[in-house]
């Protein structure tokens, strides 16, 4: 089967084919030409999601998932969450919305820099109703960057199942595999996995 993610996130596209495995090929808005800019102008995760899963369903007749995630740091009553990407000013730029974010937790002490990720996921079939899931991921906010997988705020976040096998690795000193298994972008695909399924069966 095929599916079309609604994202210019080759990081993010990446691993959700990687997640999703062989049996279905995920595209991506790259893939698609003229594809006109999407609206993220809702007020939640899932809100985006679908506002861009069912967008490119209708635009291009496939069917399309859209993931919008990000990340809900404790101390700062819940930002960057929905503005993740843009949380410093220019989409995209990883770095910068590190050191912002390193900046803003500067006072803070160890034991108020929980934080959790969050990934909702949207299907959307061509005259059918769209579907939404959540996956989350709990972890904390260390004082500087480690580690070079994975993509955004991985640097900095440590996954409590790190803290609990006592390595305190960040999400991007994990492999791949082991990010897959545990983030919150793993857990709303396979969330997700037997209605895309379905979907691609009909
Ligand atoms: P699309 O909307 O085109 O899919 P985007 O990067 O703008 O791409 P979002 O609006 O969903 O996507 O923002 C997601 C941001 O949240 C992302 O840029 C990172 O800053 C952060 N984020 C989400 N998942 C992450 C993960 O697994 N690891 C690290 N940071 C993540």
């Amino acid at each position: 089967g095929r599916v079309l993610l609604a994202t210019r996130n080759a990081k993010k596209l990446r691993e959700l084919q990687r997640i999703v495995g062989a049996e279905v090929t995920v595209l991506g808005l790259a893939d698609v030409p003229d594809f006109p800019e999407l609206p993220e102008d809702g007020a939640t995760f899932e809100e985006n999601a679908l506002i861009k899963a069912v967008q490119t369903a209708r635009e291009t007749g496939e069917i399309s998932l859209a993931d919008d995630s990000g990340l809900e740091v404790d101390a700062l009553n819940g930002m960057p969450g929905v503005l993740s990407a843009r949380w410093s000013g220019t989409h995209g730029a990883d770095e910068a919305n590190n050191a912002l974010l390193l900046a803003q937790l500067a006072d803070v002490p160890d034991e108020r820099r929980g934080a959790g990720f969050v990934s909702a996921l949207a299907l959307a079939v061509p005259g059918r109703k769209p579907v939404v899931v959540r996956g989350e991921w709990r972890g904390r906010i260390v004082r500087s960057a480690t580690g070079v997988n994975g993509f955004g705020y991985d640097p900095l976040f440590v996954p409590t199942e790190s803290d609990e096998a006592g390595d305190g690795r960040t999400s991007a000193e994990l492999d791949p595999a082991e990010k897959d298994r545990l983030s919150h972008r793993g857990r709303a695909i396979r969330a997700l996995l037997p209605q895309l399924r379905v979907a691609l069966l009909s």
